[in-house]
């Protein structure tokens, strides 16, 4: 299989997949490509939907979801971590020193610390202030592509032909405390195979979890589907299960061995932005309801 560097990521993050690219350039490790990619908007506090900013649960509580896959099938995750700015980096150590794959809730937050990492406030005032307008009414409903929907999951291809994914969130907007969606869970939010490509999602983690998308888009590219075929069936088996729901939004992207990519989601308004030696693109993805 011919080389071919290449990052992709859910939404039009440019930045993140900039900086994935440079990692790539460079001769750097798609692993270490992903990581770095996905904490440009970690540390964004523009984006309320990942890392510090992130919008809080319903008690008020900013609590993050990452995981990180290899090209040796090696993967760690953290679930409803606080105070720790970088939820793709403690993930990675959860890979990397200890036998374990998830890390939750406050023995993740330990775990951060003992590894270093420093404490920090991740509720902003303009998140503060909408919870507290939110607390008003404590009505909950995802609005399609706008509030709920700006997780970065991203796959990259290095100089080697090997494969690594990441994905963060701070997961739906004022969730009940301790709900963790798709995002950090292996196979749902993300899944890596080096010898077959990549999946990741964004949307309404929940349905993620029912199909265990990502897993399933990998395993029906192994079995010959394009990423583009492969994410469209990903969708129509979450829509099987939904036939009198379409208010929510999935979108799932994947990559291949060869570097292929495609995208597919419910709604229109889904994009990916790519990365490679042929150009920096936002690709619009094809959607289930036109
Ligand atoms: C979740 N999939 O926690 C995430 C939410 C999301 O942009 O994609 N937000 O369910």
């Amino acid at each position: 299989v011919e080389t071919k560097p290449i990052a992709i990521c859910t939404w039009n993050f440019q930045n993140a997949t900039a900086k994935a690219w440079e990692v790539l350039k460079n001769g750097g490790s798609a692993l270490d490509a992903v990581e770095q990619g996905v904490m440009v908007e970690e540390a964004n506090e523009n984006n309320q939907t990942v890392g510090k900013g992130g919008r809080p649960d319903r008690n008020g509580n900013v609590t993050l979801d990452a995981c990180i896959m290899d090209k040796d099938g090696h993967c760690g995750a953290v679930l409803a971590m606080q105070n720790i700015a970088h939820p793709v980096s403690v993930a990675r150590k959860v890979m990397e020193d200890t036998p374990h794959v998830m890390l939750a809730g406050k023995g993740a937050e330990q775990f951060a610390y003992e590894k270093g990492f420093e404490k920090v406030n991740l509720l902003t005032e303009k998140s503060k202030q909408e919870w507290l307008e939110w607390k008003k009414t404590s009505k909950y409903k995802p609005i399609i592509n706008i509030e709920n929907h700006d997780t970065i999951g991203m796959l990259a291809i290095d100089k080697n032909g090997d494969i690594s994914g990441a994905c963060t969130t701070s997961g739906m907007a004022y969730k009940y405390a301790g709900r963790v969606g798709d995002s950090p869970i292996i196979g749902a939010g993300l899944f890596v195979d080096n010898e077959v490509g990549g999946a990741t999602a964004t949307g309404v983690g929940e349905e993620v979890v029912r199909t265990v998308g990502s897993f399933l888009i990998v395993e029906l590219m192994r079995q010959g589907k394009s990423p583009q075929e492969a994410c469209e069936e990903g969708v129509k088996r979450i829509m099987a299960k939904n036939k009198d729901n379409t208010d929510f939004q999935i979108g799932f992207i994947a990559m291949n061995k060869k570097g292929d990519t495609g995208s597919f989601c419910i709604h229109p308004g889904f994009t990916y932005r790519q990365y490679s030696n042929e150009g920096h693109v936002n690709n619009p993805s094809d959607s289930f309801i036109k």
